[in-house]
């Protein structure tokens, strides 16, 4: 199909209906379904969510109260009372219920032999396992442990040990750096480091414990560092200190059985480092008994799971969709997930089709900014590979432009798979706003509408209700089991950043409209938060970076609109007086954002500029740079308040001389 089908599709403003094909076995078989739900979960949202959450969740103890909440403090409590355990539910009772030799991870390593399959049985064994090495570390019910690992099995392991014994993990993404590791570890105090030696990437070993040795050469609160072996590379290891998992795990003292603990639904279950507007990133808490119905609900709902299928979501464990759609979910809910080591180009732009086929893999659920790299590379590498088993697919991350849209649909869908574009955030622990694949008519670029239970809605500033069409601030008006607890620490900053500028509704820092027939169309953030291939990086945390720098004075940090990546970083840096620009300052800002926060940090395009445009109070204005970093130099809107308007020329100037 051409670029001009693929326009006059949109013109068209075609609508896709869902498949007829396995609808008789899904679990919400039409709109009718759908509505009927949405309508008893606002009714009677108790009934409703104490319904799935017992149909979905092993309790111990069941709940006194299904939500307890006031907003406006904020205080949110889900299934109060109640005593369970997400290791449990995600092991032990499948372990019991006739699914012990089914396969829990099937583990697709990046070089293409390197395969591991984990029954129920060997994850449970392998976990209790680890869960007895913490313990054997002095770690305890709400102590924290750090999880800087490549997506090996030992990563899903080390996470499911941390919540059978109460013990909240904090999992930082391998691709970031030693300070980015060191500011998280420090922030939560974590006891024990669970790390390895190296990355395995795109055929590359990256060596990660150095950054671990680094980070914790200034984090005092590290007892214990557990160090997997993945690449077979050197490595330092501190007496006393660092321990191998191969061999600590083989130690003969190290039984393969470990009670759970009995956790309140209230009690935490991790922690997760996320990019705000403002200051250093915010650990955002999720507890146990409301995240875990959360993600078995919508696991079961927006990918249609079912007991024979092989599911396969490629994010990385180190955001949140690894999280609640790589682990805790599927596992809830005692299905198959695959883990993926590699990246979606190497060997070649065939590997995901090529594991698909291989695995014969039946739901898929990945970000746009892969299927815009891959659509990029032509239409060829998804023929190479039968993709007949797939069923249902997933997007999420960043809005899906239309054209990658129908890419996905015709060349991965053959025209006939439901895709489900899930909107939701870090903190809203699970997937809001999304299509059901067997119930939703599709609109291309459209999460289309709230799951039951979300009272999804767009506000103007002043928090009326928007009409139809009108773009405004997307909010959430009641709870949901899934909705962060809190910012680790930072009480004022959970309050501030979500419940203070709406009050009674959590505001999600994302701009969106309602159409006439009620699907959502998420804009993007609205707030200083860049979106660089589905991860969220905050503009203030590059620039106080950036500033950290000796040669710099100033610096401000924009998204530029990128083919693939949807969004690149474009920072503009003022020098010191006494400083030369140069190529090699260049160079060496850029590779020092890189190893201050990680390289999906570095700033694409960085630019020299003798001044930035702010306002006579001192404030940059960001939108003139945003134009100028889109090369649109026409309508810059009101720049009155500026106090020196020519630097916007010279802005201009300074751009084109890049070029
Ligand atoms: C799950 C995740 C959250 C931000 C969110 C929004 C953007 C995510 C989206 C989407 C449009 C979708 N976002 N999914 N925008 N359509 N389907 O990505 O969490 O890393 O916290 O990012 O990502 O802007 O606010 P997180």
């Amino acid at each position: 199909m051409s670029h001009e089908d693929i326009e006059s599709m949109m013109r068209e403003k075609r609508t896709f209906e869902p498949p007829k094909e396995h609808r008789d076995k899904a679990y919400i078989t039409s709109m009718e379904e759908y509505e009927k739900l949405y309508k008893r979960s606002m009714d009677d949202p108790d009934g409703f969510w104490g319904e799935r959450s017992e149909e979905l969740i092993h309790w111990f103890k069941k709940w006194d109260t299904v939500a307890d909440y006031d907003l406006h403090k904020p205080e949110v409590k889900w299934f109060s009372g109640g005593r369970t355990n997400i290791a449990y539910n995600c092991l032990d009772r499948h372990v019991q219920n006739g699914r012990r030799n089914k396969a829990a991870i099937i583990w697709q390593g990046e070089p293409e032999e390197d395969v591991r399959v984990y029954t129920y049985q060997m994850l449970h064994t392998e976990v209790c396992r680890f869960a007895n090495v913490l313990k054997s570390m002095g770690v305890k019910k709400g102590d924290r442990v750090s999880l800087y690992l490549p997506m090996i099995p030992e990563l899903a392991i080390a996470m499911l040990a941390c919540t059978r014994i109460g013990a909240i993990h904090s999992i930082v993404f391998a691709g970031f750096s030693a300070v980015s590791l060191q500011n998280r570890i420090q922030d939560c105090e974590a006891k024990v480091l669970v790390t390895s030696d190296a990355v395995l990437r795109a055929g590359r070993t990256i060596p990660l414990k150095p950054n671990a040795d680094e980070a914790m050469s200034k984090s005092p609160s590290i007892q214990k560092c557990v160090v997997v072996r993945r690449a077979g590379n050197e490595v330092t290891m501190q007496d006393g200190r660092d321990v191998w998992w191969h061999e600590v795990m083989e130690d003969e003292s190290i039984s393969g059985e470990c009670d759970c603990e009995e956790m309140e639904a209230e009690d935490t279950a991790f922690i997760l480092y996320t990019s705000g507007s403002t200051g250093k990133p915010k650990g955002v808490v999720h507890t146990t008994g409301g995240y875990l119905t959360y993600v078995a609900h919508t696991t079961q709902w927006v990918f249609d799971l079912h007991d024979e299928d092989v599911y396969w979501c490629t994010a990385d464990i180190g955001w949140i969709t690894g999280h609640s759609y790589i682990v805790y979910g599927p596992l809830a809910l005692g299905g198959t997930s695959l883990m993926f080591e590699g990246v979606p180009s190497y060997p070649s732009p065939a590997r995901y089709w090529k594991v698909v086929e291989k695995f014969k893999v039946n739901i898929f659920y990945t970000a746009p900014t892969v299927v815009r790299a891959l659509m990029r590379e032509g239409v060829e590498w998804t023929r190479k590979h039968d993709l007949s088993s797939l069923r249902v697919l997933g997007s999420v991350g960043e809005p899906i432009n239309p054209e990658a849209w129908m890419w996905y649909f015709k060349y991965v869908g053959n025209e006939k798979l439901p895709i489900c574009d899930t909107w939701w955030q870090t903190e809203t622990g699970g997937i809001l706003i999304s299509a059901l694949p067997y119930a939703t008519p599709l609109k291309p670029g459209s999460a289309t509408m709230p799951m039951p239970g979300v009272e999804a809605a767009i506000v103007r500033a002043d928090g009326s209700d928007a009409s139809p069409n009108e773009g405004g601030h997307l909010v959430i008006k009641q709870p949901w089991p899934g909705i962060l607890r809190g910012v680790f620490g930072d009480p004022a900053r959970y309050k501030s950043t979500y419940f203070e500028r709406f009050p009674g509704m959590y505001e999600s820092g994302d701009g969106a409209r309602v159409d006439d027939e009620g699907y959502f169309w998420i804009m993007g953030r609205l707030d200083d938060v860049i979106n660089v291939s589905g991860h969220r990086m905050g503009t203030a945390e590059i620039e106080s970076a950036l500033v950290a720098h000796e040669a710099v004075a100033e610096a401000a940090v924009v998204g530029m609109p990128h083919q693939v990546k949807g969004e690149t970083i474009y920072a503009y840096v003022t020098l010191k007086g006494d400083v030369e620009e140069s190529e090699e300052l260049r160079k060496e800002l850029r590779a020092w954002v890189r190893t201050e926060i990680g390289p999906i940090a570095t700033p694409e395009v960085l630019q020299f500029a003798e001044g930035l445009p702010k306002t006579r109070s001192g404030k940059i204005m960001r939108r003139v740079l945003r134009k100028i970093a889109a090369s649109k130099y026409d309508d810059f809107g009101d720049t009155s308040t500026l106090a020196d308007p020519g630097v916007i020329t010279e802005l201009i100037e300074g751009k084109r001389s890049l070029l």
